[in-house]
């Protein structure tokens, strides 16, 4: 281990807050960029002297020189994480989803920093593979400007591999829970929303039927992946799933609520969202053949963790 940072981009929200958590434990120096428009300073171990908080946006390139020079590699987890953000205000949220990507491909290139891990997400598939478990080598559709530049962003990292050696280990995140994620937006995940509207005992709303599933993994299972990404002797290219292969429904993410809480608050049904997936989940054959994946945390256990009765 050497003694220079690992540059955490998005470090203050809700993924990245725990990887900076887990390098800091592990000896890791830590410098985090964020601009704090959903990331928190309370996320971060602010009175840790091998953390650094640097505080601003991805676009602005001059800054994302500083954050890379003398740093040993980067997780690029900053991005505004909502689909709908993105739906609403494409030109704002590509300069976050996007320019933010390029800019740190070139100032890893000028300062010879190699290796970085990319947080891109299923949706670069859109509708593809829906109702199978989705490959890597799924055809890609990406139907929202957040997809679009998701999918742009590995193009570019692929491009600066082959041109300029980065070491890019480009992750596709399925849907991942867990503490420190804000349910404050509709468009939050739903398991945040979920579990605090039953905590505090006010009405939940599923869109549609409630039998669309989604493959749920929980934050703390993510973590030693992306720290094994950063950290191994050799990476190998290409975007690898984190999913784990099995989807529950809504309706029985809400049974399994029932079952840690032992009630729940009036549960109403309204119609779908628009372009909502109906089904989802991840072939991660790849996955576990490139990474050492920790023991799964049972849905109950991260469950019961959010809800405070672990
Ligand atoms: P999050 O909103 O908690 O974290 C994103 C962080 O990036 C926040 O701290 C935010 O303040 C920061 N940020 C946003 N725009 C920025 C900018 N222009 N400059 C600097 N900082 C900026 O969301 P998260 O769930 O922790 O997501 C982390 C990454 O994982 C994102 O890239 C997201 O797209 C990706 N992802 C998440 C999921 C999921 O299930 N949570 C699924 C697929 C992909
Ligand atoms: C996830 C990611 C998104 C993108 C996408 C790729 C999150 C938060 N979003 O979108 O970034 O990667 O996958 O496919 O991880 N729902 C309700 N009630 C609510 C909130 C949600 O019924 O109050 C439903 C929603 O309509 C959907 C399901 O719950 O059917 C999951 O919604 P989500 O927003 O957590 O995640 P998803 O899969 O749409």
């Amino acid at each position: 281990m050497t003694d220079s940072p690992i540059l955490i981009t998005g470090g203050a929200g809700f993924i990245g807050s725990h990887l900076a958590d887990a390098l800091l434990a592990a000896g890791y120096r830590v410098r985090v960029l964020d601009n704090l428009s959903t990331g928190r300073r309370s996320n971060l171990a602010l009175d840790n002297p091998r953390l650094e908080l640097l505080e601003g946006d991805v676009a602005d390139a001059a800054l994302m020189r500083r954050a890379v020079a003398g740093c040993q590699a980067v997780a690029h987890l900053a991005a505004v994480a909502s689909v709908q953000a993105s739906v609403d205000d494409p030109v704002s949220t590509h300069q976050s989803n996007f320019i933010g990507t390029l800019n740190l491909c070139e100032a890893m290139r000028e300062a010879g920093v190699r290796r970085v891990v990319f947080a891109s997400s299923a949706a670069v598939y859109g509708n593809n593979g829906e109702g199978v478990a989705v490959r890597e080598d799924t055809p890609k559709a990406p139907l929202t400007p957040y997809a679009a530049d998701k999918l742009a962003s590995e193009f570019y990292l692929d491009f600066y591999q082959r041109q300029h050696g980065l070491e890019p280990a480009i992750f596709r995140f399925f849907n991942i829970f867990g503490p420190r994620q804000d349910p404050s937006s509709p468009y939050s995940g739903v398991i945040s929303i979920f579990t605090e509207r039953a905590q505090a005992g006010t009405p939940i709303k599923v869109f549609g039927d409630g039998e669309q599933t989604r493959d749920f993994f929980y934050v703390a299972d993510l973590v030693p992946l992306l720290v094994q990404a950063l950290t191994n002797a050799q990476v190998q290219g290409g975007a690898v799933n984190v999913g784990h292969n099995q989807s529950i429904s809504l309706n029985q993410l809400l049974d399994a609520i029932r079952g840690v809480l032992g009630s729940l608050p009036p549960v109403s049904h309204g119609e779908a969202r628009p372009g909502d997936i109906r089904h989802s989940r991840a072939d991660n054959g790849l996955l576990l053949e490139r990474f050492l994946m920790p023991p799964a945390t049972p849905l109950q256990v991260g469950l019961a963790t959010l809800l405070g009765r672990a």
